[in-house]
């Protein structure tokens, strides 16, 4: 059956040829009148904040402006040096970075304050006459000040050329902020299609601003391997070489990923390995035949099916395989998440599956990671320490609860931003449903799925498969508006999210993509 419906679902993907003329309506023309009017607006964060109060009297950067951070604290610093490199370039001003500590009129100050109201990522944010003060209790709700502070800044501020005469002004305000959910994030296929290095970080950069701090990347499909794995050579030298439609595919070398990890790290974001396993490793088995219980070497794979192919649960092996891959990969990431996939495998029987996930649960475990997987890894004997992402079904996500394992809400029906706007959107599929703007935002996750409430969430992550998907203007043209829209799903409390105030507040931030050359769709469902 699964089978079946799988098939069904390829049935109408489109590939969007000539993807930069064809599918990039309007999006990188000047800013809309009416937005750049409410630029002074207040109302234009995004995430809304938890409180905000607007009042007093404007704060107004001017060429003498010092961020001051407490001496001896090097997240702070490096958090300023990430501010000042968004302030310099717009506004030519030198903008030094102070740990001094003397005065601060005129000043951003970024300061630890042990306040533990704020939890680990959340912080306040004063700005008046005198000074912009971002406060919080651990150095990511600093980080996170600076994006909301990024917001109340005239969009101009992200341009990468000197604008002036400019008022920079950030409005009177005191905010009180911290998330709903721990885990905010984003999963990219870089299997499908293979990203660089640079559009990897392009992403990062984007799931930053909206506050955003889990970037999961699927690193192996049936396409191809991506990263490298220093025991097991063949699998990037020969299972890296492929992708969807027969490009020249590529690899990350463990130093590459490297990079990426330490540049999503600076933005306080989690890097979440995933190699999908035992189903969606034909790459895997055209380097390592022997792991198929058939032995036999499948040729590589450029098309778009899924559910052919399957490591064998029965081989020793197969676990040798993984105990080499789960070792390099989880020395080389620092956070604490090793995903194994586990999705859409018709061919294992039920036993032989629930072994595989079972035993990769405890390779996992022993090396020191806490395993995810598809809500499909549901049906084996989970730890509590395990998380299982939900993409379709209530009774398997229930399963997971029953373990006492939290559950990662990607409903593929809001959070596959991998699906079309509409009908007619160039790329993207449809087999889950159409995703308009409006539906990735009006949803609770603590009421969406039969027996999963709040205690038992981890957090919300969208989804970008991508079959369709070819680089990175492609990836925002499906993120944006949606994923500023789930940002907020997973940051803000559901009393205090409303369709209307997001589709009016979202739509300031249309002259900030233009400022950051980051494509979007323009929906009509928003206030532009
Ligand atoms: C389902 S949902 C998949 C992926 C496809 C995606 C396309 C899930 C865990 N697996 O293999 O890429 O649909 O939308």
């Amino acid at each position: 059956m699964q089978v079946a419906s799988l098939s069904r679902r390829f049935s109408v993907l489109v590939l969007c040829s000539g993807f930069l003329a064809a599918c990039t309506p309007a999006a990188r023309v000047g800013a809309p009148a009416p937005a750049q009017a409410r630029m002074g607006s207040p109302s234009r964060v995004v995430p809304e904040p938890v409180s905000m109060t607007m009042g007093g009297a404007p704060f107004v950067l001017r060429d003498s402006v010092t961020i001051v951070v407490d001496a001896g604290n090097a997240e702070a610093a490096r958090t300023a040096g990430l501010l000042a490199l968004i302030l310099r370039p717009s506004t030519g001003f030198a903008v030094p970075i102070s740990t001094t500590g003397a005065s601060v009129r005129g000043a951003i100050v970024l300061r630890l304050s042990g306040d533990g109201e704020l939890g680990p990522e959340g912080y306040r944010l004063t700005a008046g006459p005198d000074s912009v003060r971002i406060t919080a209790n651990a150095p990511a709700g600093l980080f996170h000040g600076v994006q909301t502070l990024r917001q109340l800044l005239p969009p101009q501020i992200e341009s990468h050329l000197i604008l002036s005469p400019m008022s920079w002004t950030v409005p009177g305000v005191t905010i009180m902020d911290r998330p709903r959910f721990a885990w905010r994030g984003a999963m990219l296929d870089v299997a499908r299609h293979f990203f660089t290095v640079k559009e990897v970080k392009q992403y990062a950069d984007l799931l930053a601003l909206y506050k955003m701090n889990t970037l999961h990347l699927h690193l192996g499909d049936d396409q191809g391997w991506r990263l490298e794995i220093k025991s097991r050579p063949k699998l990037t030298a020969m299972g890296s070489v492929t992708q969807v439609g027969g490009g020249p595919g590529g690899f990350y070398t463990q130093d590459e990923y490297t990079d990426i990890v330490r540049y999503a790290q600076e933005r306080y974001i989690t890097i979440v390995p995933e190699i999908d396993m035992p189903g969606h490793t034909n790459a895997a088995l055209v380097a390592h035949p022997e792991l198929s219980c058939s032995r036999r070497s499948p040729g590589p794979y450029t098309g778009t099916d899924v559910g052919f192919s399957t490591f064998c649960a029965n081989k020793e092996e197969t676990y040798a395989f993984v105990d080499d891959v789960v070792r390099e990969i989880a020395a080389i990431t620092p956070g604490p998440y090793f995903h194994m996939g586990g999705d859409e495998n018709p061919i294992l029987s039920h036993e032989d599956y629930t072994k595989f996930v079972e035993r990769t649960q405890d390779i996992i475990t022993r090396h020191g990671k806490q395993m995810v997987g598809w809500e499909e890894i549901s049906r084996a004997q989970l730890k509590p320490t395990t998380i299982s992402q939900a993409w379709a079904s209530d009774t398997i996500a229930a399963a997971a609860v029953k373990y006492g394992a939290k559950v990662l809400m990607s409903p593929s029906k809001r959070t596959y931003f991998d699906m079309k706007y509409d009908d007619n959107t160039e790329l993207g599929l449809k087999w889950a449903a159409l995703i308009e703007v409006r539906d990735a935002y009006d949803w609770d996750p603590a009421t969406y799925m039969k027996g999963v409430t709040e205690p038992n969430i981890a957090g919300v992550e969208a989804a970008i498969w991508a079959e369709t998907v070819r680089n990175i203007t492609a990836v925002e043209y499906l993120a944006i508006p949606r994923l500023p829209a789930l940002a907020e799903v997973g940051w803000t409390p559901q009393s205090a999210r409303n369709w209307e105030s997001f589709r009016t507040r979202v739509a300031t931030h249309a002259p900030r993509w233009n400022f950051l050359g980051v494509n979007y769709y323009r929906s009509p469902q928003i206030a532009w």
